[in-house]
């Protein structure tokens, strides 16, 4: 079978083409008009952005390629290594040969393209240097902004520009750029879980590493070994069993092939996808993303869920193991809205039923025993999804009363023993890699101009309402 980059130049034909006539028949056409709440209003609903891979139904969630998520998890290949096991994972780079060929690749292609990223894993030394130098009490994500934007030292892209190129060669690149930057986004995140978190463990062991690569797995088991996190880590720091070892590492695998692209008006993508128009190279642009994912309206919200329901948990039961009255949890969820907070994990800009990728990571713990039995903070997750969504209706406010993504994540993490909630989201911008750095690619074989808006101030708002 062909390679990644060799299946894409297969399809950018006809793709171009598909591009081209809509462009040259329709740019004088209207798609909908603009109003000026949309203009006040963090651009609610204004279809303006062009974006390939994935669409959200407000009442549906996601579909990639106009495929929902359990028909992914049906033909997405799994690692080779667990072919045939029941509870494993589709792959996250199996997710992002589909998001940018809409193919779906065959077992063979996506073992090669996993240990071409193993390839590519490693970072170079003024990249770890940079992180060593960093205070271990910066913020996880911004650590991971500033190794990713450093990483622009290496572009292939900002190199050939420099030396000049035709405008029809940047989109390659751009993509090799991008399987470089995607490779390298597990140690950069064991780098910094390490820095952060771990140093004292390594000290004592005497050893300097709480991870390693494996040139023969799958992106996300490395994402699991550098944190330390799989069986076979010469720490173990969390004495993982072999079931707790893939589970973990597959729960990694959901969660990266999950959120890795929700269309492209969300802050992380449209800000790659803004930064990445004036063409600066991918590393500048998803450095941009992971800034934007550092907000607490957005990739934050994880961590928010998690402090919640440990919280909940604390104060409702104490040390104990087991779920309060249904009447208990609903009066707390009053006692948090009547003080003027938002219960977290609940709600969406666009989104108006339950997320599926909630009910994908939900259906996750409830299919081992482990968490779903024997792990009050998870069954706390569940049942606030059936408690929650009530209270917030009668609440009455919030469009949408239903669990968002970031409702069930953190918790099955923290369930293994990531309980550093600072760090939640550096995962999520390992995973969030594979949708905005897809469409950049696209941009540059599309030749999308550089992005710029018009910006009025009041009185012309005032003055072209009608
Ligand atoms: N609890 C209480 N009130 C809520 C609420 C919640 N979970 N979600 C929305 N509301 C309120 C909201 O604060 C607003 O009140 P005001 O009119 O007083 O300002 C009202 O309901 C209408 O808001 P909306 O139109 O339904 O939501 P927005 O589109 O403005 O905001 C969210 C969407 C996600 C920012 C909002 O629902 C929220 O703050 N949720 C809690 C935080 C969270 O879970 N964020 C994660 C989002 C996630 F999917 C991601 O990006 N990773």
């Amino acid at each position: 079978g062909k390679d990644l980059k060799s299946t894409l130049i297969s399809i950018i034909p006809e793709r171009k083409e598909a591009f081209l006539k809509v462009k040259k028949e329709y740019s004088d056409k209207t798609i909908g008009e603009l109003t000026v709440g949309q203009c006040l209003g963090g651009m609610r609903g204004t279809k303006s952005l062009y974006w390939e891979s994935s669409v959200l139904d407000p009442n549906e969630g996601i579909r990639f390629h106009n495929k929902t998520i359990d028909e992914c998890q049906e033909f997405l290949p799994k690692s080779k290594h667990e072919i045939g096991d029941k509870l494993s994972i589709f792959l996250p780079e199996s997710m992002f040969w589909y998001l940018l060929t809409g193919q779906v690749p065959t077992q063979e292609q996506v073992n090669a393209f996993s240990k071409e990223l193993a390839e590519k894993a490693e970072l170079p030394a003024y990249c770890e240097k940079i992180l060593d130098s960093l205070p271990s009490t910066l913020h996880p994500m911004t650590q991971m902004s500033i190794a990713i934007s450093a990483l622009n030292h290496d572009s292939l892209f900002a190199k050939a520009y420099e030396k000049g190129i035709a405008k029809a060669d940047y989109w390659e690149y751009v993509f090799d750029d991008v399987i470089n930057l995607i490779a390298k986004l597990p140690a950069i995140a064991g780098k910094i879980y390490q820095n952060t978190y771990k140093t004292d463990i390594l000290k004592s062991k005497n050893t300097s590493e709480l991870g390693q690569l494996n040139k023969d797995q799958d992106w996300s088991y490395n994402i699991a070994s550098f944190l330390g996190m799989t069986e076979k880590d010469s720490l173990n720091i969390n004495n993982f069993s072999t079931t707790e070892s893939k589970d973990f590492v597959n729960l990694v695998r959901l969660y990266c092939a999950l959120h890795g692209d929700h269309e492209g008006g969300n802050v992380s993508s449209h800000a790659t996808h803004l930064v990445g128009s004036a063409l600066s190279d991918p590393y500048l642009s998803y450095s941009a993303g992971i800034q934007g994912l550092a907000g607490p309206l957005h990739g934050l919200a994880a961590q928010e869920v998690v402090r919640f329901i440990t919280t909940m948990k604390e104060k409702l039961v104490g040390n104990g193991d087991k779920l309060p009255s249904d009447e208990k949890i609903v009066e707390y969820l009053w006692s948090i809205l009547n003080s003027g907070r938002v219960i977290p994990g609940y709600g969406h800009a666009v989104l108006r039923k339950p997320d599926p990728r909630f009910k994908a990571m939900l259906e996750f713990g409830l299919a081992r025993p482990s968490i779903a039995e024997n792990d009050i903070f998870f069954q706390f997750v569940h049942k606030l999804s059936q408690v929650a969504p009530g209270v917030l209706t009668e609440h009455g406010k919030t469009k949408n009363p239903y669990p968002n993504v970031d409702s069930g994540s953190g918790i099955l993490f923290y369930h293994y023993g990531i309980k550093e909630t600072l760090y939640f989201t550096v995962i999520f911008g390992c995973s969030r890699a594979l949708g905005p750095l897809n469409q950049l690619i696209w941009d540059r074989i599309l030749g999308l101009p550089i992005e710029r808006p018009k910006s009025i101030d009041l009185a012309t708002i005032a003055k072209l309402s009608k």
